[in-house]
């Protein structure tokens, strides 16, 4: 039996969620209009993005290509959310632990994993898990994790094809798309709140996001974030067409080579609630947004260390997280600090900086080794080409959370990161990002140099 390719069904799955997006939160859908305008106007004016996109395999798949975020409340719903994602090929990689920027979560992302995959469908899901351990009222905990012990937020039916999928090791189509569709319904927004409105500004008062995460029916998605190429642009279109962005784009400065991630957002929206426990009772909550990014090369742990000495540099430098009032002063700092950063393809690679794909041009007419690719990129026998980052970053991930909270967001919190308890809720290990750019790169040198030596 040839069951679905999990492939298709993350590709369905990610474009049912932009859809529901959409039609919750109109502005996404301008917003996928804007990216979609500036991606093209990039790819029409510069040939040598668009080369380097058609070669990495990546240009089909831009136009498919976001991420969305989900906070979850409780190690069941994160253990099951990591079945239920596995199914459609989404596997735990990396640990941000979020605290330490005033978010009581710890956070992995699921995505796919190998190249061919990823290529296929990259989308991927930001899922961050409450802390409870940081809620510092007793009594208030132990409301919180009744609460959340009352809910279910997977359907019935979605439970079930999962563990069909589990046991038979996939599903058939019909199934398949039965259990998309069924997966949806748990990142959907109610705008039915099954608690009282005094427990939601008791949460509140805690900490926004918390009752974010336990106000509700399940987790619904709170942004979803599509790819551009042009970050910059996006940021002063979304001005141009009357969406509030936030004040700064997080992540590294402008740069002729892009590396890891840069990300901004539009705020998010305040939306009307009904409390339902004790008698129904009209708020407001405030939590959905839009996000846009642009990606650029994944960098080793070396360059990782240049890219975290240089932005601690510059926050340091206006004295913490930038604002409205400090942003061009951000911005400009940033900027110096990181002329430092190589900023061409072959510095990047030569100082070991960088994770890069191989291409052969050709065939050598003797036999080569890993030691000849110096000697073969000179020699026009070997090209190379940026592997792009598909991971987050937590300091730009902190500064998305706290766009988003308003003022009372602002906590600190003086605790551990625990990946161990963490990878206890999630019922599994998560994977060393770093350790998958290694392999693709190792992969593409393998296959470059049996091309090159004629054994393929
Ligand atoms: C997740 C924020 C992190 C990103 O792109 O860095 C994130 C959240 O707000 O739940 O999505
Ligand atoms: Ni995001």
């Amino acid at each position: 039996m040839m069951w679905y390719c999990p492939d298709e069904m993350r590709a369905k799955f990610s474009k049912l969620m932009s859809d529901m997006y959409q039609k919750e939160v109109p502005l996404y859908g301008d917003l996928v209009q804007l990216v979609s305008d500036v991606n093209e106007n990039v790819l029409a004016h510069d040939p040598q993005v668009k080369e380097q996109l058609e070669q990495t395999g990546e240009l089909p798949r831009l136009s498919l290509e976001r991420h969305g975020a989900i906070r979850v409340g409780t190690a069941y719903e994160l253990s099951t959310i990591r079945r239920v994602f596995a199914v459609m090929g989404m596997f735990p990689v990396g640990y941000y632990d979020l605290a330490p920027a005033g978010v009581p979560v710890h956070s992995t992302v699921f995505r796919a994993i190998d190249t061919d995959a990823l290529n296929r469908s990259p989308f991927r899901i930001f899922t961050s898990l409450l802390r409870h351990e940081l809620i510092d009222d007793e009594a208030l905990r132990q409301t919180v994790s009744e609460t959340l012990a009352k809910r279910q937020i997977f359907t019935k039916r979605a439970l079930e094809l999962t563990e069909k999928a589990e046991k038979q090791g996939g599903l058939n189509e019909a199934d398949a798309d039965e259990f998309v569709r069924e997966v949806l319904e748990t990142f959907r927004w109610h705008e039915e709140s099954p608690i009282s409105k005094d427990l939601y500004e008791q949460l509140h008062h805690q900490h926004r996001l918390i009752a974010d995460i336990v106000g509700f029916k399940g987790p619904h998605i709170n942004h979803l974030t599509p790819r551009t190429l042009d970050i910059d642009s996006v940021q002063s279109g979304m001005i141009e067409r009357g969406i509030t962005p936030k004040e700064v784009v997080e992540g590294p400065p402008l740069r002729a080579c892009p590396i890891l991630l840069r990300q901004t957002s539009f705020k998010a929206l305040e939306e009307n609630v009904v409390f339902t426990d004790g008698g129904r009772e009209a708020g407001k909550h405030t939590a959905r947004f839009g996000e846009i990014e642009q990606r650029g090369v994944a960098v080793t742990k070396k360059g990782r260390a240049l890219y975290d000495r240089l932005l601690n540099e510059t926050r340091a430098a206006i004295g913490g997280a930038p604002n409205e009032a400090n942003r061009d002063e951000y911005m400009r700092i940033l900027a110096e600090k990181f002329s430092v950063y190589p900023d061409t393809w072959d510095e990047l690679r030569k100082q070991d900086l960088a994770y890069f794909h191989y291409f052969a041009q050709g065939r050598s007419d003797k036999k080569v080794t890993r030691e000849d690719l110096p000697e073969l990129i000179a020699k026009g026998l070997v090209r190379f080409e940026p592997i792009v980052y598909e991971d987050f970053l937590p300091v730009s991930a902190a500064g998305i959370f706290q766009s988003n909270l308003g003022k009372n967001g602002q906590k600190q919190y003086d605790i551990d990161s625990n990946k161990t308890l963490f990878e206890e809720c999630l019922g599994a290990k998560v994977t060393d990002e770093l350790s998958l750019y290694e392999k693709a790169q190792n992969e593409s040198i393998e296959a470059c140099l049996a091309v090159l030596n004629g054994e393929k």
